[in-house]
């Protein structure tokens, strides 16, 4: 079985996106962030850098459990042990990696500052709100762009797309407007939406 460390963010959603994607059976542990309970002894072991998602899975490599943290390997890690969402060919492959590597190092850091700053801040830092509304407009525009004239962010339905859609989905946080700003990106979004087991995984925990 598969335990999920999680809280309802984009960060963890990615994860139950997965989960429900690929039909795995798997238990919530809800981390309340908003009561720290992410710096728990407990959950410290998990996850070292106090964050959520984390995850257990009994039946690991080799049978053995294993334990991860950071959502990007989580779904690398459960790609590779169901063999969906992450083609096998190489070049398709590096597609989606590329692309998963783009929300974790861009989309998601960044817009979490927007979301922070707009927000969550004690006080109004227009300096912070002006630096991270522009990169969040910048960033939607690189998907948007990527996103003309396909169905999905690589050349098929992939762990890229669980991966950026949580963050996409917060779009009123960002003080974005796909429908309007970026066409392409809303249609994707709209897609998205649609997947039954996107409307699961986008309600853990
Ligand atoms: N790079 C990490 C980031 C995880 C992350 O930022 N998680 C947030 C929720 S979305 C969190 O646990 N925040 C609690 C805190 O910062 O104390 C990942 O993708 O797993």
């Amino acid at each position: 079985m598969i335990q999920l460390y999680t809280w309802g963010t984009p960060n963890g959603r990615k994860v139950s996106i997965m989960l429900e994607a690929c039909h795995l059976h798997y238990q919530v542990h809800p981390v309340d962030i908003t009561r720290d309970e992410q710096y728990s002894d407990a959950f410290l072991t998990l996850s070292p850098n106090n964050k959520i998602p984390a995850l257990v899975d009994d039946d690991g490599p080799n049978g053995e459990p294993i334990t991860l943290f950071e959502s990007g390997a989580i779904l690398l890690y459960l790609a590779e042990k169901t063999g969906e969402f992450l083609p096998s060919d190489p070049r398709r492959r590096y597609e989606v990696i590329q692309w998963l590597m783009w929300q974790m190092g861009g989309f998601g850091p960044f817009l979490g500052q927007a979301h922070h700053f707009n927000r969550f801040a004690p006080e109004q830092v227009p300096y912070a709100i002006e630096r991270y509304q522009k990169e969040a407009r910048r960033l939607w525009g690189v998907l948007n762009k990527q996103l003309e004239g396909r169905q999905f962010v690589a050349d098929e339905l992939s762990i890229a797309d669980f991966a950026i859609y949580p963050w996409a989905a917060r779009y009123e946080w960002q003080r974005i407007e796909p429908e309007t700003q970026f066409p392409a990106a809303w249609a994707w979004m709209e897609r998205m939406a649609g997947l039954e087991f996107v409307k699961w995984g986008m309600q853990v925990p």
